[in-house]
Protein backbone atom coordinates (compact mmCIF):
# COMPACT_ATOMS: atom_id res chain seq x y z
CA UNK A 1 0.00 0.00 0.00
CA UNK A 2 1.70 3.33 -1.01
CA UNK A 3 1.19 5.62 1.76
CA UNK A 4 -0.90 8.89 1.65
CA UNK A 5 2.94 11.43 1.76
CA UNK A 6 4.57 8.50 -0.72
CA UNK A 7 1.63 9.59 -2.96
CA UNK A 8 2.68 13.65 -2.38
CA UNK A 9 5.64 12.98 -3.14
CA UNK A 10 4.69 11.57 -6.64
CA UNK A 11 2.48 14.84 -7.24
CA UNK A 12 4.80 17.14 -5.96
CA UNK A 13 7.78 16.00 -7.87
CA UNK A 14 5.36 16.02 -11.11
CA UNK A 15 4.78 19.34 -10.34
CA UNK A 16 8.18 20.24 -9.31
CA UNK A 17 10.11 19.10 -12.79
CA UNK A 18 6.64 19.60 -15.38
CA UNK A 19 6.29 15.50 -15.74
CA UNK A 20 2.70 14.74 -16.64
CA UNK A 21 1.83 11.30 -14.86
CA UNK A 22 -0.86 8.85 -14.31
CA UNK A 23 -4.58 9.93 -12.38
CA UNK A 24 -3.50 8.55 -9.42
CA UNK A 25 -7.15 7.00 -9.31
CA UNK A 26 -6.10 4.70 -12.26
CA UNK A 27 -4.20 2.51 -9.34
CA UNK A 28 -5.74 3.94 -6.73
CA UNK A 29 -9.71 3.63 -8.01
CA UNK A 30 -11.53 3.67 -4.18
CA UNK A 31 -9.05 7.00 -3.59
CA UNK A 32 -11.25 8.99 -1.34
CA UNK A 33 -11.65 13.15 -1.37
CA UNK A 34 -10.32 13.16 2.26
CA UNK A 35 -7.02 11.47 1.86
CA UNK A 36 -6.83 13.87 -1.35
CA UNK A 37 -6.69 16.46 0.81
CA UNK A 38 -4.50 14.85 3.71
CA UNK A 39 -2.20 13.86 -0.11
CA UNK A 40 -2.46 17.85 -0.73
CA UNK A 41 -1.50 19.28 2.34
CA UNK A 42 1.51 16.62 2.64
CA UNK A 43 2.80 18.47 -1.10
CA UNK A 44 2.52 21.54 0.53
CA UNK A 45 4.38 20.49 3.52
CA UNK A 46 6.98 19.20 1.04
CA UNK A 47 7.23 22.87 -0.33
CA UNK A 48 7.20 24.71 2.93
CA UNK A 49 10.46 22.46 3.57
CA UNK A 50 11.92 23.97 0.54
CA UNK A 51 11.56 27.62 1.90
CA UNK A 52 8.01 28.31 -0.14
CA UNK A 53 5.89 30.38 2.05
CA UNK A 54 1.99 30.68 2.46
CA UNK A 55 0.29 33.25 0.33
CA UNK A 56 -2.99 32.00 0.48
CA UNK A 57 -5.46 29.84 -0.99
CA UNK A 58 -7.67 28.76 -4.44
CA UNK A 59 -11.16 28.18 -5.02
CA UNK A 60 -11.57 25.84 -7.64
CA UNK A 61 -14.82 24.69 -9.77
CA UNK A 62 -17.14 27.61 -8.53
CA UNK A 63 -18.43 28.39 -12.14
CA UNK A 64 -20.43 25.91 -13.96
CA UNK A 65 -17.68 26.89 -17.46
CA UNK A 66 -15.05 25.81 -15.67
CA UNK A 67 -17.26 22.13 -14.32
CA UNK A 68 -18.20 21.37 -17.89
CA UNK A 69 -14.35 22.10 -18.80
CA UNK A 70 -13.11 19.42 -16.58
CA UNK A 71 -16.21 17.31 -16.21
CA UNK A 72 -15.73 17.40 -12.13
CA UNK A 73 -18.60 19.36 -10.44
CA UNK A 74 -17.71 19.74 -7.06
CA UNK A 75 -16.10 23.03 -5.65
CA UNK A 76 -12.39 22.36 -4.46
CA UNK A 77 -9.56 24.50 -3.33
CA UNK A 78 -6.04 24.17 -2.74
CA UNK A 79 -3.21 26.62 -1.14
CA UNK A 80 -0.87 29.02 -2.61
CA UNK A 81 2.51 30.41 -1.83
CA UNK A 82 4.49 32.36 -2.45
CA UNK A 83 6.78 30.78 -5.69
CA UNK A 84 3.35 30.48 -7.14
CA UNK A 85 3.06 34.08 -7.39
CA UNK A 86 4.32 35.29 -10.82
CA UNK A 87 5.07 39.49 -12.21
CA UNK A 88 1.92 41.07 -13.47
CA UNK A 89 3.16 42.47 -16.53
CA UNK A 90 5.75 39.55 -17.17
CA UNK A 91 6.89 36.95 -18.62
CA UNK A 92 5.29 33.26 -18.05
CA UNK A 93 7.97 30.14 -18.94
CA UNK A 94 5.70 27.67 -20.62
CA UNK A 95 8.93 25.10 -20.39
CA UNK A 96 8.11 25.11 -16.58
CA UNK A 97 4.67 23.62 -16.62
CA UNK A 98 3.40 20.72 -17.99
CA UNK A 99 0.06 22.30 -19.93
CA UNK A 100 -0.61 25.28 -18.43
CA UNK A 101 -4.02 27.13 -19.10
CA UNK A 102 -4.93 30.74 -18.19
CA UNK A 103 -8.01 31.93 -16.37
CA UNK A 104 -9.61 34.87 -15.59
CA UNK A 105 -9.98 35.48 -11.54
CA UNK A 106 -11.67 37.98 -8.77
CA UNK A 107 -8.58 38.00 -5.96
CA UNK A 108 -9.36 38.71 -2.27
CA UNK A 109 -6.80 40.35 -0.06
CA UNK A 110 -7.49 39.38 3.71
CA UNK A 111 -7.14 42.00 6.42
CA UNK A 112 -8.94 40.34 9.55
CA UNK A 113 -8.94 36.61 10.27
CA UNK A 114 -11.93 35.02 8.79
CA UNK A 115 -13.30 31.34 9.69
CA UNK A 116 -16.08 28.96 10.23
CA UNK A 117 -19.48 29.83 8.91
CA UNK A 118 -19.62 33.62 8.17
CA UNK A 119 -22.38 35.95 6.83
CA UNK A 120 -21.90 37.61 3.31
CA UNK A 121 -21.26 40.52 5.71
CA UNK A 122 -18.99 39.41 7.58
CA UNK A 123 -16.73 38.18 4.49
CA UNK A 124 -16.80 41.37 3.23
CA UNK A 125 -15.62 42.93 6.63
CA UNK A 126 -12.81 40.69 6.31
CA UNK A 127 -11.95 41.90 3.08
CA UNK A 128 -8.92 44.53 3.06
CA UNK A 129 -9.13 45.08 -1.02
CA UNK A 130 -9.87 43.48 -4.24
CA UNK A 131 -8.01 42.79 -7.87
CA UNK A 132 -8.22 41.44 -10.97
CA UNK A 133 -6.05 38.15 -11.14
CA UNK A 134 -5.41 36.13 -13.97
CA UNK A 135 -4.87 31.95 -12.31
CA UNK A 136 -2.52 29.46 -14.50
CA UNK A 137 -3.82 25.84 -13.65
CA UNK A 138 -1.53 23.10 -14.77
CA UNK A 139 -3.26 19.73 -13.97
CA UNK A 140 0.06 17.00 -13.23
CA UNK A 141 -2.22 14.92 -14.85
CA UNK A 142 -1.39 13.15 -18.91
CA UNK A 143 -4.47 15.35 -21.12
CA UNK A 144 -5.29 17.24 -18.23
CA UNK A 145 -7.67 14.56 -17.18
CA UNK A 146 -8.93 13.97 -13.61
CA UNK A 147 -11.65 12.88 -11.07
CA UNK A 148 -12.41 15.11 -8.25
CA UNK A 149 -9.87 13.32 -5.93
CA UNK A 150 -7.25 13.27 -7.84
CA UNK A 151 -7.53 17.23 -9.27
CA UNK A 152 -7.92 17.92 -5.21
CA UNK A 153 -4.66 15.82 -4.29
CA UNK A 154 -2.86 17.76 -6.87
CA UNK A 155 -3.42 20.73 -5.38
CA UNK A 156 -6.49 21.94 -7.45
CA UNK A 157 -4.27 22.11 -10.16
CA UNK A 158 -2.92 25.44 -8.84
CA UNK A 159 0.25 26.32 -10.47
CA UNK A 160 0.74 30.06 -10.74
CA UNK A 161 -1.31 33.29 -10.18
CA UNK A 162 -0.80 36.96 -11.59
CA UNK A 163 -2.60 39.75 -9.67
CA UNK A 164 -3.54 43.60 -10.64
CA UNK A 165 -3.83 46.50 -9.02
CA UNK A 166 -5.86 46.27 -5.75
CA UNK A 167 -8.76 48.56 -5.44
CA UNK A 168 -10.87 49.17 -2.33
CA UNK A 169 -12.93 46.44 -0.55
CA UNK A 170 -15.84 48.75 -1.04
CA UNK A 171 -15.55 47.75 -4.99
CA UNK A 172 -18.84 45.46 -5.98
CA UNK A 173 -17.12 43.10 -7.85
CA UNK A 174 -20.78 41.06 -7.90
CA UNK A 175 -21.50 41.00 -11.61
CA UNK A 176 -18.72 42.42 -13.67
CA UNK A 177 -17.44 42.33 -17.42
CA UNK A 178 -14.93 39.87 -18.20
CA UNK A 179 -12.67 39.66 -21.46
CA UNK A 180 -9.67 37.26 -21.73
CA UNK A 181 -8.11 38.23 -25.19
CA UNK A 182 -4.63 36.60 -26.55
CA UNK A 183 -2.97 39.00 -29.39
CA UNK A 184 -6.38 41.10 -29.57
CA UNK A 185 -8.47 38.66 -30.03
CA UNK A 186 -11.21 37.64 -27.30
CA UNK A 187 -10.95 33.66 -26.36
CA UNK A 188 -13.43 34.46 -22.95
CA UNK A 189 -16.42 36.84 -22.14
CA UNK A 190 -17.84 36.34 -19.22
CA UNK A 191 -18.67 37.80 -16.22
CA UNK A 192 -17.78 37.84 -12.29
CA UNK A 193 -21.36 36.35 -11.36
CA UNK A 194 -20.72 33.12 -12.99
CA UNK A 195 -18.24 32.55 -10.02
CA UNK A 196 -21.55 30.89 -7.46
CA UNK A 197 -23.43 33.74 -8.18
CA UNK A 198 -21.36 36.61 -6.53
CA UNK A 199 -17.79 35.53 -6.24
CA UNK A 200 -18.63 36.64 -2.15
CA UNK A 201 -19.96 33.16 -2.00
CA UNK A 202 -16.23 31.69 -2.92
CA UNK A 203 -14.64 33.51 0.17
CA UNK A 204 -17.59 32.38 2.20
CA UNK A 205 -16.87 28.31 1.14
CA UNK A 206 -13.06 29.12 1.65
CA UNK A 207 -13.52 30.37 4.73
CA UNK A 208 -15.75 27.25 6.12
CA UNK A 209 -13.85 24.56 3.79
CA UNK A 210 -10.30 26.11 5.24
CA UNK A 211 -11.43 26.10 8.58
CA UNK A 212 -12.88 22.46 8.53
CA UNK A 213 -9.13 21.60 7.06
CA UNK A 214 -7.65 22.79 11.13
CA UNK A 215 -6.65 26.18 9.10
CA UNK A 216 -8.25 29.73 8.85
CA UNK A 217 -7.71 32.93 6.05
CA UNK A 218 -5.51 34.96 7.88
CA UNK A 219 -4.50 38.69 7.39
CA UNK A 220 -2.52 39.41 4.09
CA UNK A 221 -3.91 35.87 2.29
CA UNK A 222 -4.71 35.89 -0.73
CA UNK A 223 -7.70 33.94 -2.23
CA UNK A 224 -8.92 33.19 -5.53
CA UNK A 225 -12.22 32.95 -5.78
CA UNK A 226 -12.51 30.34 -8.97
CA UNK A 227 -12.58 30.82 -12.76
CA UNK A 228 -15.31 33.25 -14.47
CA UNK A 229 -15.02 31.56 -17.70
CA UNK A 230 -13.94 28.14 -19.22
CA UNK A 231 -9.48 28.42 -19.30
CA UNK A 232 -7.23 29.19 -22.37
CA UNK A 233 -4.68 26.73 -22.88
CA UNK A 234 -1.02 28.52 -23.41
CA UNK A 235 1.06 28.81 -26.58
CA UNK A 236 4.69 30.34 -26.25
CA UNK A 237 4.59 33.49 -28.33
CA UNK A 238 1.16 34.59 -26.86
CA UNK A 239 0.35 38.04 -25.32
CA UNK A 240 -2.91 37.58 -22.77
CA UNK A 241 -4.89 40.12 -21.02
CA UNK A 242 -7.76 40.19 -19.21
CA UNK A 243 -10.30 43.23 -18.63
CA UNK A 244 -12.47 43.63 -15.69
CA UNK A 245 -14.99 45.60 -16.24
CA UNK A 246 -14.08 48.91 -13.73
CA UNK A 247 -11.44 46.71 -11.69
CA UNK A 248 -8.91 46.77 -14.31
CA UNK A 249 -6.78 44.99 -16.73
CA UNK A 250 -4.07 41.63 -16.06
CA UNK A 251 -1.38 40.88 -18.37
CA UNK A 252 1.41 38.17 -18.99
CA UNK A 253 3.36 36.91 -22.25
CA UNK A 254 4.00 33.45 -22.79
CA UNK A 255 7.75 32.18 -23.37
CA UNK A 256 8.92 28.79 -24.77
C1 LIG B 1 -9.12 22.48 -11.53
C2 LIG B 1 -8.95 23.82 -10.86
C3 LIG B 1 -10.13 24.72 -11.14
C4 LIG B 1 -10.98 27.11 -11.14
O1 LIG B 1 -10.74 28.31 -11.05
O2 LIG B 1 -12.11 26.69 -11.41
C5 LIG B 1 -9.87 26.16 -10.91
C6 LIG B 1 -8.78 22.55 -13.00
O3 LIG B 1 -9.55 23.10 -13.78
O4 LIG B 1 -7.72 22.04 -13.38
O5 LIG B 1 -8.79 26.60 -10.60
MG1 LIG C 1 -8.73 28.77 -10.99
Amino acid sequence: MTSLSELAAIVDEAARTATAIPQLTDSLPGLSVQDAYAIQAFSIARRRARGERRTGYKMGLTSRAKMQQVGVSEVVWGRLTDAMRLAEGGELSRARFVHPRAEPEIAYLIGKPLEGEVSALEALNAVEAVAPAIEIIDSRYRNFKFSLSDVVADNSSSSGFFVGSWAPRSTDVGNLGIVMDVDGRPVQIGSSAAILGNPIRSLISAARLVTAAGERLEPGDIVLAGAATAAHPLTPGEYVRTSFQSLGIVAFSVAA
